[in-house]
């Protein structure tokens, strides 16, 4: 089980998961300063 990966600049990942835990996660960049630029999300099902 994994619930971090790092990434070069510019790149992307495709991310695959159980989806066991309703509720709203937080998706986001571990860089404060990338959040505040918008890498950040919210995954929410229930
Ligand atoms: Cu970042």
């Amino acid at each position: 089980m994994k619930d971090t990966i790092s990434l070069p600049r510019y790149s992307t990942a495709e991310v695959g998961f159980v989806a066991d835990n309703p509720g709203n996660t937080l998706f986001h960049c571990h860089h404060q300063d990338h959040m505040d630029e918008g890498s950040a999300g919210l995954i929410i099902y229930g």
